[in-house]
């Protein structure tokens, strides 16, 4: 048994004005908080509307929406009250005095609501990291794959890998545990199968060109180009908002300048850099560094080229895009995307064309991984199960050491790494020996 924890409390909604204010208590003793409407604990999960009073003056603070989870059916899988007060800076600081004055409650750390549901089994890792990257979400796009990260689509992928391992390691054990036993003829080559099926499911899931991670932080597109070809008036025209200052005169950007944006549902990070060109201004090549070093790491490589001299030599020839500027200028234009940030015309196609590349590079049905986290613990998880699968026939002990290793790596993406209990399960059932 653990030990009696706190009881702990937050401000569950953004701190500011609003028309409601969301307090969430939490612990063993949270029923104590009816104490703040000095009567009886509601119904459990029914609202009820009661006064708020502070317990030492017995004044009245607010009136307030007041619910009960009693446990294990509230979101920490502890007892839980909420309070809906009023969303006013001078209410909520009232309130949450009025909480902190209870016995044995304190202010909850960061995040250790979530904390506690995981702890108490009501989510595991990979949804607590969703339950994050859901309240992060600005776009369509993130939302829906965070969604179904909380949902449980990854620890599903991953414990069914998981379990599909014990099974087979648990073969490999028990030749070894019980060498004088009779392993059932084939059971040890089933074992080996299942062991490269999954290491091959788990290259091709690791091969997902970073999808979930892009979606997650934004798909980078850098703006690159000639000086003076249009590039800032473009991020400009994107961001519908003056981000970048605009000038006929050649190197006036020089640092990296970001936009985060919502195309169509993805997520966007634009960056507007340098004119390339070569220079003797130390602070402008500075800038052209950098402009070159973002190109290099974007996910996207939007090239404008100046309309007014549109047989201009490309600066890049890797771009992924190319878009000829101020078409309101130019009225014979060779064929190519065509866009004029100062009458708006092509913009909305553009919008288009790098919704369509963040869409191919990030859209997918299958779950995904979405952290550098999961990623190292992949890598690990296939590196064990290939060195697993080159043992010689003789050292099954080796092997089922790589075994337990992969286990316990895929174990740390969802929490689960209590991998002798699990075995221990599964012997049982396999029931060989005494
Ligand atoms: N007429 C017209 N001028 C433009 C357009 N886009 C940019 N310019 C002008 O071209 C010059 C260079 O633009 P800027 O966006 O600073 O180019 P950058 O150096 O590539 O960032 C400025 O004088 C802008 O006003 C456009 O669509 N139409
Ligand atoms: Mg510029």
């Amino acid at each position: 048994m653990r030990p009696e924890r706190d009881t702990i409390f937050a401000l569950s909604t953004a701190p500011g004005r609003a028309g409601v204010a969301v307090i969430r208590i939490s612990g063993p003793m949270a029923a104590e908080a009816a104490k703040l409407f000095q009567a009886p604990l509601p119904k459990a999960r029914r609202a009820v509307f009661r006064t708020l009073f502070d317990i030492a003056t017995e004044e009245r603070i607010d009136s307030a929406l007041v619910l009960w989870f009693p446990a294990p059916h509230s979101f920490t899988g502890e007892n839980t009250m909420e309070l809906q007060c009023h969303g006013g800076r001078a209410v909520v600081d009232a309130v949450l005095g009025a909480v902190q004055r209870i016995d044995g409650f304190r202010p909850a750390e960061p995040g250790e609501f979530t904390r506690r549901a995981v702890e108490n089994g009501r989510l595991d890792l990979t949804q607590a990291e969703a339950l994050a990257d859901l309240i992060d979400a600005e776009t369509d796009a993130q939302r829906r794959q965070a969604l179904q990260q909380y949902d449980g689509a990854l620890s599903a992928l991953y414990e069914g890998w998981r379990s599909r391992l014990i099974r087979a390691a648990a073969w490999l054990e028990a030749a070894i545990d019980f060498p004088d036993e009779e392993i059932p003829e084939g059971a040890l080559e089933a074992s080996c199968d299942e062991l490269a099926t999954i290491r091959s499911a788990i290259a091709v899931h690791l091969k997902d060109g970073r999808r979930g991670e892009i979606l997650r932080e934004g798909l980078q597109v850098a703006v690159i180009g000639a000086p003076n070809a249009g590039k800032s008036s473009l991020v400009n025209a994107l961001a519908r908002r003056d981000v970048a200052i605009v000038s006929e005169m050649p190197g006036t950007t020089r640092d990296v300048i970001e936009v985060r944006l919502d195309l169509r549902g993805y997520p966007v990070i634009l960056a507007d850099t340098a004119g390339l060109r070569e220079t003797d201004d130390a602070v402008e090549r500075e800038g052209v560094r950098r402009a070159k070093e973002r190109a290099d790491n974007a996910d996207v490589r939007l090239l404008v080229v100046d309309g007014m001299a549109p047989d201009s030599v490309p600066t890049r020839d890797d771009a992924d895009i190319i878009a000829f500027s101020k078409a309101d200028l130019v009225t014979a234009r060779p064929p190519g995307h065509w866009f004029s940030a100062t009458t708006g015309e092509g913009i909305d196609a553009l919008v288009d064309l790098i919704a369509g590349k963040a869409e191919t590079s990030l859209k997918g049905d299958t779950p995904v991984l979405t952290r550098a986290r999961h990623r190292h613990a992949l890598d690990e998880a296939e590196l064990s199960l290939s060195r697993a699968l080159m043992q010689p026939p003789g050292e099954v002990d080796l092997a089922a050491e790589d075994v337990r290793r992969a286990l316990n790596a895929i174990g740390r993406i969802t929490g689960r790494v209590d991998l002798d209990e699990l075995l221990d399960v599964v012997f049982r059932d396999f029931c060989i020996g005494k």
